[in-house]
């Protein structure tokens, strides 16, 4: 058994949302032991830890479990309340980074998971509405990002950059399962260039997972779901 101190995280290298963890637990200078998950063949540890949704990422502290990316996330801010917070402290503010922190997950990342699982007319009509949202999200995000700063929290990755860097950041490995570009600079250019300077940044370049292996694993997923389906 694991022991009882200390911060560990079970996680998947190729999953979006444990990168959104594990770039906070870095962003915030966390020390954490990272152990990785076969999905196909699941610890007992992962399975005592989340016996309701058994998935990753699991964080543990100093024994304690908690699940859930977003839930996890809100945890290290609220633990570790050290500079930079990774949302913001006045409650409107936070509320409306709460917002756009769900249209991400909702609008955004399922949609384009409905996109990479789908073929033909459901393909499209999904990517119809994936560009829908993102230019919603395009006009959104003009409040957070002027002045020159390149993330939404100014200096520093927030709530919002974490998200979408999890989600939108391998770009280029989804263009080339895909064969056609979801965010495109010409449709969405603010969107596109907030993206290529987070994934500048050092810490997602630290855990940028090699380019032919990821995909790889979306092809798997994007095979298998078809496969599923019919
Ligand atoms: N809502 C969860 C989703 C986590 C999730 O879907 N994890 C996937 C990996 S990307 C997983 O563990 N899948 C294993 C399974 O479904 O059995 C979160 O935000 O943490």
């Amino acid at each position: 058994m694991e022991g009882e101190n200390g911060v560990k995280l079970h996680g998947m290298w190729g999953s979006t949302y444990s990168k959104r963890v594990e770039l906070a637990l870095r962003l915030k200078g966390v020390t954490y032991e990272y152990i990785e998950e076969d999905l196909s063949n699941k610890s007992q540890q992962l399975l005592e830890y989340n016996p309701v949704h058994k998935k990753v990422p699991v964080l543990v502290h100093n024994g304690k479990p908690i699940v859930e990316s977003y839930v996890i996330l809100e945890y290290i801010d609220e633990t570790w309340n050290n500079a930079p917070k990774i949302l913001p402290e006045d409650p409107y503010e936070r509320a409306k980074v709460r917002f756009w922190a769900s249209y991400i997950q909702q609008q955004l990342f399922e949609g384009m998971s409905r996109v990479v699982t789908s073929q033909g007319e459901a393909q499209e009509k999904a990517l119809e509405e994936v560009f829908a949202s993102l230019g919603v999200f395009e006009e959104g995000m003009k409040e957070y990002l002027h002045g020159g700063d390149p993330f939404t929290n100014g200096e520093n990755l927030g709530l919002l950059d974490i998200l979408m860097v999890a989600t939108f950041g391998p770009y280029k490995a989804h263009e080339q399962v895909l064969g056609f570009k979801m965010l495109d600079p010409d449709r969405n250019p603010l969107l596109f260039s907030w993206v290529a300077a987070t994934n500048e940044h050092p810490l997602v370049k630290e855990l940028d997972p090699p380019h032919d292996k990821l995909v790889q694993l979306l092809q798997f997923i994007k095979q298998t779901s078809h496969a599923r389906s019919h």
